[in-house]
C-alpha cells in the first residue's frame, strides 16, 4: 500500500518525507523520486509487547513516495509526475502554511486554500484527459467491433466525464460497485483518497490538529475519503531528533496531545481501508495488515500462504481481552478464545492464532 506525496514546489514534501520514513535527505540532493516505509505507532501492539516480552517487535508499515513538485498547469499536460501518482493507493497533498520570505512560495504568497484549489483543478483536468482520451478511442472502435462492453464502457466514460465537468471529484461520484470497479484500471487521481496534510509555521503550534474550517480550509469538511492533519514539518522534524522522554516534554509544552506524526500515519492507514489484527508469542509480536472485512483463512495468507493453504480455523481474542486474561493459555482457560472459521471476518484488534495441517 503506497501514498504518494504531491503539491507545489517548496511546500514540505521532502521534509515530511524524511521524517515519515527516518531517511535522510542531504541538503541540496536533488529531486528524485524515493520511496520510503513508515511504522505505524499503535500502543495496542506496544501493550503486547510489553506483556510477551517477545526477542522481536514488528509494528505495521505504510509505504510513502515523495515525487517531484507539481505545478500551475500540470493537468493539462502529460507531466511525468502525474504519472507517477497514478499507482498510488492514495494521495497525500501537502499545502505549505509556513512563511519564509528566503524561500518563496512559487505562487507568490501563503495560502493554502488557493493551493488546495489548483491542485485539485489540475487532478480533475488530468483525469478528464484521461476520459476524453478514452472516449475518443471507443468512438472509433464501436462502429467497426460493436461489442456492448465497448458501448457500456463509453457510457461510464461520459458518467465521468459528466462528473469531473462538475468539479466533483470521482471519489465523491454515484458509481455502482461494478463500474469502480471498471474505473480502477485507469487510475483516476481524483477517486483516490486524499489526505491533506498542513503544513503549519513553528510559531503556529495552536493550529496542530485544529479542523478544517480554523485553517481556512471549511471546504475540505464533510468530504467522504478525505482526511485533514495540520502539522509543523520543522517541529515534527525537531522532535524526531529528541529522546523519547525530552520529545513528551516539548510536546507537553506546546500542548500537543499526541505527536502529529502519529496522526498523520494513522489517517493515511485509515483512509486506505486498511486495519491490523495481531499475532503474539514469545518469539514475535507483530501487526499485520489487511483489508477492512478480510476473512480468517485469507487474513491467515498475509502470514504465510501455507496458513492460508491448510487453514483449519483461527482461535481468536480482542487484544485488550488477552491483556486481562495474561497469557494465551489463561484466556483459553477462561474460555475467551472463540474457534472461528474461513468466513469469519477479521475485526481491528483481534489477536489470531491459526491453526493449520501441514
Ligand atoms: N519554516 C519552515 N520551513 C519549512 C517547513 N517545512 C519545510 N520547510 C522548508 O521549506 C523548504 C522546502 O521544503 P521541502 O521539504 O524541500 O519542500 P518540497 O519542495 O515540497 O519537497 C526547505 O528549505 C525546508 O526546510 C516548516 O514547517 N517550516
Ligand atoms: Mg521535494
Amino acid at each position: 500500500m503506497e501514498i504518494a506525496l504531491c503539491g507545489l514546489g517548496r511546500a514540505g514534501k521532502t521534509t515530511l518525507w524524511s521524517i515519515l520514513t527516518g531517511r535522510e535527505v542531504p541538503p541540496g540532493a536533488k529531486p528524485e523520486t524515493r520511496r520510503g516505509v513508515a511504522r505505524v505507532p499503535d500502543p495496542r501492539l506496544d501493550r503486547l509487547t510489553a506483556l510477551f516480552e517477545p526477542k522481536k517487535h514488528t509494528p505495521a508499515t505504510v509505504t510513502y513516495v515523495d515525487v517531484l513538485a507539481l505545478e500551475r498547469g500540470t493537468g493539462r499536460t502529460d507531466n511525468p509526475v502525474l504519472a507517477e501518482l497514478r499507482p498510488a493507493d492514495a494521495l497525500m497533498l501537502v499545502l505549505r502554511a509556513f512563511d519564509d520570505p528566503a524561500d518563496p512560495h512559487p505562487e507568490g504568497s501563503i495560502d493554502p486554500a488557493r493551493d488546495l484549489e489548483l491542485m485539485e483543478t489540475e487532478f480533475l483536468l488530468a483525469d478528464l484527459a484521461v476520459a476524453q482520451r478514452r472516449i475518443e478511442r471507443l468512438d472509433a472502435l464501436i462502429p467497426k467491433t460493436n461489442r456492448p462492453e465497448d458501448r457500456a464502457e463509453r457510457e461510464l466514460m461520459h458518467k465521468v466525464v459528466a462528473s469531473l465537468e462538475s468539479e466533483q471529484p470521482l471519489r465523491e461520484a454515484e458509481f455502482t460497485a461494478d463500474e469502480r470497479k471498471a474505473l480502477r484500471g485507469f487510475a483516476f487521481l481524483t477517486a483516490k483518497p486524499l489526505l491533506v496534510a498542513v503544513n503549519l509555521g513553528e510559531d503556529d503550534t495552536t493550529k496542530i490538529g485544529a479542523p478544517p474550517a480554523e485553517l481556512g480550509l471549511g471546504a475540505l469538511e464533510g468530504r467522504s475519503q478525505v482526511d485533514v492533519v495540520a502539522l509543523s514539518a520543522r517541529i515534527e522534524e525537531e522532535i524526531a531528533a529528541l529522546s523519547p522522554e525530552d520529545a513528551e516534554a516539548f510536546r507537553r509544552e506546546l500542548g500537543i496531545a499526541e505527536p502529529a506524526l502519529d496522526r498523520l500515519i494513522r489517517a493515511s492507514y485509515r483512509l486506505l481501508g486498511l486495519i491490523s489484527f495481531f499475532t503474539v508469542g514469545k518469539d514475535e509480536c507483530r501487526a499485520w495488515t489487511i483489508r477492512e472485512g478480510t476473512d480468517a483463512r485469507t487474513a491467515a495468507g498475509t502470514i504465510h500462504t501455507d496458513l492460508e493453504r491448510g487453514f483449519i480455523r483461527a482461535e481468536v481474542i480482542e487484544w485488550d481481552r488477552l491483556l486481562e486474561a495474561g497469557s494465551l493459555a489463561a484466556a483459553r482457560e477462561r474460555g475467551w478464545l472463540r474457534l472461528e472459521g474461513r468466513d469469519y471476518v477479521v475485526r481491528d484488534g483481534d489477536v489470531l492464532h491459526v491453526r493449520h495441517a501441514s
